[in-house]
């Protein structure tokens, strides 16, 4: 019998559940439809230059999903079956004082990170772990009451988490053994017919519209998955003429005329999904929640820490001037005209961005690494346009210190940073091309045409 070694897992993975997520939320295949359509116009018009970013192939089957999880054990759970896949957790994002609300999770994204491997299939998962010991949020007696209920679930059959173990081991498994492992992975995040209780979801609830997702259930689910598009301005305004109502605002960098830089994500606001709910008094009636979106991103270069710095002062600048009255688009346009390098050449002359290099002649030409990771703000943004109400918070109380390490340890599992993996990936093309990275940066030139994958 043959084997399935482990990039084809990811990649049935990721079909699997996009079929799946497909026939629970149709609006998701409306937003998949515009998302090749736009990407062909792109294409057409900009030839090779579409594919700098990652390959046309790559591109039409990029997803990133997202799910919730409650405690360190159910996150190391996540890890076995998503390692079987090839995805391993890269960077840690603390939502709990992210702008424009906070939000009572820590979160890392599980993902291939050998350059060869997302260009084959680069799935990604954001997963985000609630923190009930954040006093901010959680009283002492919620905290203990949601513990025993996260204590007494079981999201993951131990006959998943057996053949997961196995792929991760093997790097294959069997084809009879595959076909199950897919189908145990993919049940594990479909969304369940177990009724919810109730009082004890509105309890949460008043707390957090994420702290009910994850704790007043007893299973988790994938609450998003999102295609990757070529010109996410034109998706917003496709999406709008065939009336799905998106949120307000693109997040991330504006639209401009420079260099794309990391991510810009939207969405559509959760739909209202039928859910069985048990009543106090034990009967079970239909009600409806709202926890499931669309979201689409677009994929720029990746920033060095110190244009991640510039980053982030540019968007503090936008703030202080939406602030004082300015509106977003306009602000955003102006900071990021005389603040962001309006050209790749000028980002990989300042060292903010990260390229791979790669000698043709006597020249050496830089290619621009794609961001492959996410944005706290983003992820923040996102979160909250898709909860029903802000939930109650009281900043007085002291939160639970986390941080990388805290949770590489409660999941027993190195994490890497997104930076170091693309620093490495930069130094591996410069030895290659048999250059000192500290070689005088005049003699590079910033590659066009092709990804070069
Ligand atoms: C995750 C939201 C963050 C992104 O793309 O930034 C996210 C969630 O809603 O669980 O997926
Ligand atoms: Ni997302």
């Amino acid at each position: 019998m043959s084997a399935v070694g482990t990039t084809e897992l990811r990649a049935r993975f990721a079909r699997r559940l996009s079929d799946l997520y497909g026939t629970e939320v149709p609006a998701y295949t409306t937003l998949v439809d515009e998302c090749h359509l736009v990407n062909q116009r792109v294409l057409d018009r900009d030839g090779a230059a579409a594919e700098r970013f990652g390959s046309i192939d790559r591109v039409t089957a990029e997803r990133h999903g997202a799910i919730r999880v409650g405690t360190p054990a159910e996150l190391a759970q996540v890890a076995r079956i998503f390692g079987a896949l090839g995805m391993r957790p890269v960077g840690f994002y603390d939502l709990r004082d992210a702008h424009p609300q906070p939000i009572p999770v820590i979160s890392t994204a599980f993902r291939p990170t050998d350059p060869g491997e997302l260009a084959r299939n680069p799935f990604r998962v954001f997963t985000s772990m609630l923190v009930p010991q954040d006093r901010r949020f959680f009283d002492a007696d919620l905290e203990g009451r949601l513990l025993r209920f996260l204590d007494r679930r079981r999201l993951f059959p131990d006959e998943l988490l057996t053949l997961a173990d196995r792929a991760g081991r093997d790097g294959e498994l069997i084809e009879a053994d595959a076909a199950r492992f897919l189908e145990l992975a993919a049940a594990a995040f479909a969304l369940s017919p177990e009724p919810v209780d109730r009082a004890w979801y509105a309890e949460l609830e008043r707390i957090s519209g994420v702290a009910a997702d994850i704790g007043g259930v007893s299973s988790t689910h994938i609450n998003h998955l999102t295609p990757r598009v070529l010109d996410i301005d034109d998706l917003y305004t496709g999406m709008q003429a065939r009336g799905i109502a998106m949120i307000d605002e693109i997040q991330g960098p504006p639209r401009w005329d420079g260099p794309d830089v990391l991510l810009r994500q939207t969405s559509f606001r959760a739909l209202a999904e039928p859910r069985a709910f048990r009543e106090p008094d034990g009967s079970i009636s239909e009600g409806r929640l709202r926890v499931r979106f669309g979201e689409v991103e677009a994929r720029g270069i990746a920033l060095t820490p110190a244009g991640r710095v510039l980053y982030d002062d540019l968007v503090t600048e936008v703030d202080r001037r939406v602030a004082a009255g300015e509106p977003r688009q306009e602000a955003a346009a102006r900071v990021w005209a005389t603040g962001m390098p309006a050209t790749e050449s000028e980002l990989e002359r300042r060292g903010l961005a990260f390229f791979t290099y790669r000698k043709v002649g006597g020249s050496l030409i830089a290619d621009p690494i794609v961001y492959e990771d996410f944005l706290p703000r983003s992820a923040a943004g996102i979160f909250a346009s898709n909860l029903g109400t802000a939930g109650e918070m009281d900043a007085s109380q002291g939160g639970a210190p986390r941080d990388l390490a805290w949770l590489a340890e409660v999941i027993g599992r190195p994490i890497r940073t997104p930076e170091e993996i693309y620093a490495e990936q930069q130094e591996e093309s410069l030895m290659r091309s048999g250059v000192s990275p500290t070689i005088d940066r005049g003699a590079r030139r910033v590659g066009s045409g092709s990804s070069g994958e």
